[in-house]
């Protein structure tokens, strides 16, 4: 196997996206329940794409949005979020929904409890100097009966560093093994927790069954540039309405696939004796809305 370890203990096995098959991916993910990828996206890639999210990036408030106490706490103090990464860059549509990496492990982690899967957010996560680490929890959570300790993988996920990722700027705190624990009440401790320092350009991929939070940022003055994709069951309900943030006439400049992936095509589960979701009209999403496809 082609893997070298980060520094920290707990390690987090590092391999190099340009030439690590998908099956070492994907025994890394099942051992340890995440893996950090070297050079998903080039450095041209990674900055032409902060160029097209930058106006959003600065006119974005640092901190929560919300009234809602728990997603507040979630959110981090001193931490930029915003989603519609589609709608607001054509380098995100193109080189992160789908990148063949994210698509090959949802493939394999995904497809074989659903006939198709999707986005369940691209977002931006950029954590600015002070604050604290944000709380450790498992991405899946968010659809509580479908994580439990013996419930299959509904989610893969991706942290893309689009700065360098270090101890001292808030690389993600991760729980290497604690998609494996028999009780998921149970907290990390310290020494259970690595992070995931990595160079801009590369991606922690991981399962929303594995304990991770966002580190503090210690510097004075560097934020961390972080983005976050991830994919789940193309029957359950997404965090990010995917559709609702890419607008009609923006999805017509997409392919069929970034279509799928945002919501703008209909689920059917009828090979896997499952139902036709996410219609309008009962028909698929550009029928329903009268589009001409060709
Ligand atoms: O920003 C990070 O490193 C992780 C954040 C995270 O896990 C989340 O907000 O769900």
């Amino acid at each position: 196997m082609n893997t070298q370890t980060a520094t920290i203990k707990p390690n987090l096995a590092v391999v190099d996206g340009k030439t690590a098959p998908l099956s070492e991916i994907l025994e890394i993910l099942d051992r340890d329940g995440g893996v950090i990828v070297h050079n998903m996206l080039s450095p041209e890639v990674v900055a032409r794409m902060l160029e097209e999210l930058k106006t959003t990036t600065t006119s974005t408030q640092i901190g929560p949005k919300t009234s809602h106490e728990l997603v507040n706490h979630f959110w981090g103090e001193q931490t930029k979020r915003f989603t519609r990464l589609a709608q607001r860059s054509q380098t995100f549509a193109d080189e992160v929904l789908v990148h063949p990496i994210l698509l090959g492990v949802a493939d394999a982690l995904l497809k074989p409890h659903c006939a198709s899967y999707w986005m369940n957010t691209g977002q931006m996560m950029i954590v600015m100097p002070g604050g604290n680490p944000q709380y450790m929890h498992r991405d899946s959570d968010d659809w509580p009966t479908m994580n439990t300790p013996t419930t299959s993988i509904c989610q893969i996920s991706c942290m893309l560093a689009l700065s360098d990722f270090t101890t001292e700027n808030g690389a993600t705190r991760v729980a290497p093994g604690s998609h494996k624990w028999t009780d998921y009440k149970r907290e990390a401790t310290e020494d259970e927790i690595t992070q995931a320092a990595m160079p801009l350009g590369s991606g922690m991929i991981y399962t929303g069954k594995v304990l991770h939070s966002a580190g503090a940022n210690k510097t004075k003055n560097e934020a961390r540039f972080g983005l976050h994709m991830s994919y789940i069951y193309g029957w359950l309900t997404p965090e990010e309405a995917g559709c609702l943030g890419v607008t009609e006439d923006r999805a017509k400049t997409l392919t069929p696939l970034q279509q799928r992936l945002l919501g703008y095509r209909c689920y059917d589960g009828s090979d896997l004796n499952g139902g036709r979701l996410w219609t309008v009209d009962y028909e698929d999403i550009p029928t329903g809305l009268g589009w001409k496809t060709k």
